[in-house]
């Protein structure tokens, strides 16, 4: 029996995934690497500084910066991405993600967030959510971040459940390959093509509902 539901938070509980493509686009730039699609959504869901390297390798320019360089130009990428949130509110947040978790509540259902991002309580703040989401996986003590199952299985043990009693809900590739590995139920929110190795798949937020997801899991 499914007791628990871990989220993500970029691009499932708000639109901030638009913005830390926006900021990273701008370091493309500024380090003359050709921004793509493909680069855009293959860093979904990955730590700050693999997301540097992903950026450096696509325009093969990983052996070019000192690890001081590097550290500059995460930093850098998260002044833009600060910026960019510094207006975020209420409005930001996804269709049906406050609805759905008044309904978890409700149902006694627990909630915990694993997110990659080390913004995830400021950005909890903003959209007034921090209330349901007493359990936060602090990714800055994980070894390996998204695609590895590690955060996912954190985010079971810190709601005292077993993987399989847990549910995923995930935007990006590297996230649901990360469920998966952990041995929970996966639900991807977006394209078909991008997230085929989800359990479940919505094509947005609107359709996350319990009773969505029971029917789904019923298939
Ligand atoms: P930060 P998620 C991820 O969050 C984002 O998808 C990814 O684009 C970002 O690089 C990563 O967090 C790290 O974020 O630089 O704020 O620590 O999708 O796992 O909620
Ligand atoms: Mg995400």
């Amino acid at each position: 029996d499914i007791k628990g539901f871990i989220f993500d938070l970029d691009g499932v509980i708000a639109l901030t995934s638009k913005y830390h493509s926006q900021a990273w686009h701008q370091i493309a730039d500024d380090l003359g690497v050709t921004w793509t699609k493909s680069l855009e959504d293959g860093l979904k869901g990955i730590s700050r500084m693999d997301s540097l390297e992903m950026i450096l390798k696509a325009g093969n320019k990983e052996n070019d910066y000192t690890e001081e360089e590097k550290i500059k130009l995460a930093a850098k990428k998260n002044d833009n991405y600060l910026a960019l949130i510094g207006n975020m509110n209420i409005d930001d947040l996804l269709p049906g993600i406050p609805e759905f978790l008044e309904d978890l509540m409700a149902h006694n259902y627990k909630i915990c967030l694993a997110s990659a991002s080390k913004n995830s309580p400021i950005i909890l703040k903003k959209l007034n959510l921090a209330r349901y989401f007493p359990d936060v996986v602090d990714p800055s003590k994980l070894k390996k971040g998204k695609p590895d199952p590690e955060i996912y299985i954190r985010g079971a043990e810190l709601l005292n459940l077993k993987p399989e009693e847990c549910i995923g809900i995930e935007d990006a590739a590297a996230g649901i390959q990360s469920i998966n590995g952990a041995g929970e139920t996966s639900i991807g929110i977006g394209d078909t093509q991008e997230l085929s190795a989800a359990d479940i798949l919505f094509s947005s937020t609107k359709d996350i509902t319990l009773a969505n997801i029971e029917a789904a899991m019923k298939v």
